[in-house]
């Protein structure tokens, strides 16, 4: 029975990747959480699975090398799925070293454990491991020309403290790899949208404040491009890279969905008012009169647009939910969980959106 170690699985996408291989799997693996549920990792995410004979969740901190280690002692990891990360953009760039600590010095707690328990007397490691570490487009830096696309040959170039952590954190496992021959393999996917995303990134942010009824924040004149995937294909990436991809390669995953941000809160305002009927007070809410075009981002990259020729190619991956049912199917899930909205909202949430936004 395979074993995965899924770091940051109560966080976006960590959950989503603990349902999808839940579900294609069953009961033929087991599946361990780690996670230090910081700000952005919530238990509920995980509720339907958390009775599961086959499913556990440890609460420890990537950086707590003790930690880290006992749970290679008591567990016999197959998979490693590197999901834990301080992940939002503006947070890197008011505190840097919070990134750094969790990204960089977490990635190298997690690596150096895995070689401990993977490494067998004669250098080499032991048959079926493999460590999956999940990266970002953003390292790759920005893009200006509509022809240009991020390839896995790219040199990296981070502008935010997060990418620059992500980066740092990617040369690390290649390192192992090159240095120890450890089995690793590295993705580097585009934004990310769907179920459980919490609400300080642009998607959850516009469709929770827009049924509100409160401000638009679209940064700097709203022009940046982001290349945008659903969730699943994602983790349905992840899978196939962790299946069927060669040791120590790099795949960027991405499904060629560039979108401007300001025509992705059009289409958010345009979507709920389909999905809502008339005279519901959330529809009449959501009016495009509520964006706000405010101060740009510090650093602000304008484009990001991935190249999936590699892992399409060799793996066979290709996206299966297009943008116009995938934000449908988002939306949805977000009117359908005002409640989990409410909770994930009302700890330190306000703070932060006082502090980014302005109280309005
Ligand atoms: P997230 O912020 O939603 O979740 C991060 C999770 O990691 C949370 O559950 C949090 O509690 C946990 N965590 C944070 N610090 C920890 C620590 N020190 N020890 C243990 N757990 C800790 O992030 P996400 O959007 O799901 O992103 C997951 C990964 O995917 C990250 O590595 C991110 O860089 C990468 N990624 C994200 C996107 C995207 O669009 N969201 C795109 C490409 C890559
Ligand atoms: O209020 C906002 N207004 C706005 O205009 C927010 C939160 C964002 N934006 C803009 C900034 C970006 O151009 O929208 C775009 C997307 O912003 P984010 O959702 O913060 O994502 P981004 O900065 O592109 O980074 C994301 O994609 C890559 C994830 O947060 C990363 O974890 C991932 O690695």
């Amino acid at each position: 029975m395979k074993t995965y170690l899924v770091t940051g699985g109560a966080g976006f996408i960590g959950s989503n990747f603990i349902h999808y291989i839940l579900k294609k799997y069953g009961d033929s693996i087991r599946v361990v959480n780690l996670d230090a549920l910081t700000y952005a990792g919530n238990l509920s995410n995980l509720e339907d699975v958390s009775g599961r004979d086959n499913y556990e969740f440890i609460k420890a901190d990537i950086r707590d090398a003790e930690a880290v280690r006992e749970i290679f002692k008591t567990h016999d990891v197959d998979v490693v799925v590197h999901f834990a990360a301080e992940s939002h953009v503006d947070r890197s760039i008011r505190t840097p070293e919070v990134f750094v600590e969790t990204n960089v010095l977490g990635t190298c707690v997690m690596l150096n454990a895995a070689r401990e328990a993977w490494e067998k007397e004669d250098g080499g490691f032991k048959e079926g491991k493999k460590f999956l570490h999940v990266s970002t487009d953003e390292v790759y830096g920005s893009l200006s020309d509509p022809g240009e696309y991020f390839y896995e040959t790219t040199p990296y170039a981070p502008h935010s403290p997060y990418s620059a952590s992500k980066a740092s954190s990617d040369f690390l496992v290649k390192a192992y790899v090159d240095t120890y021959h450890f089995p690793a393999n590295i993705t580097n996917c585009s934004n990310n949208y769907g179920p459980y995303q919490f609400p300080e990134k642009l998607i959850p942010l516009m469709i929770n404040n827009a049924l509100k009824g409160r401000d638009l924040p679209v940064y700097g004149d709203g022009k940046n491009v982001r290349d945008w995937l659903y969730v699943e294909d994602h983790c349905k990436g992840i899978d196939m890279v962790i299946e069927k991809g060669r040791i120590g390669e790099t795949y960027n995953i991405g499904g060629h969905n560039e979108k401007e941000n300001i025509e992705i809160v059009r289409i958010i305002l345009d979507t709920i008012q389909e999905l809502l009927t008339q005279g519901d007070d959330r529809r009449e809410m959501a009016q495009k009169s509520r964006i706000k075009f405010i101060e740009d981002r510090k650093g602000h990259d304008r484009r990001y647009a991935i190249a999936p020729d590699k892992i399409s190619s060799e793996l066979g991956w290709k996206p299966e939910t297009m943008f116009a049912e995938g934000i449908k199917k988002t939306i949805a899930w977000y009117l359908d969980n005002e409640e989990w909205m409410e909770r994930v909202t009302s700890g330190d949430y306000q703070n932060y959106y006082d502090r980014m936004y302005g109280a309005e």
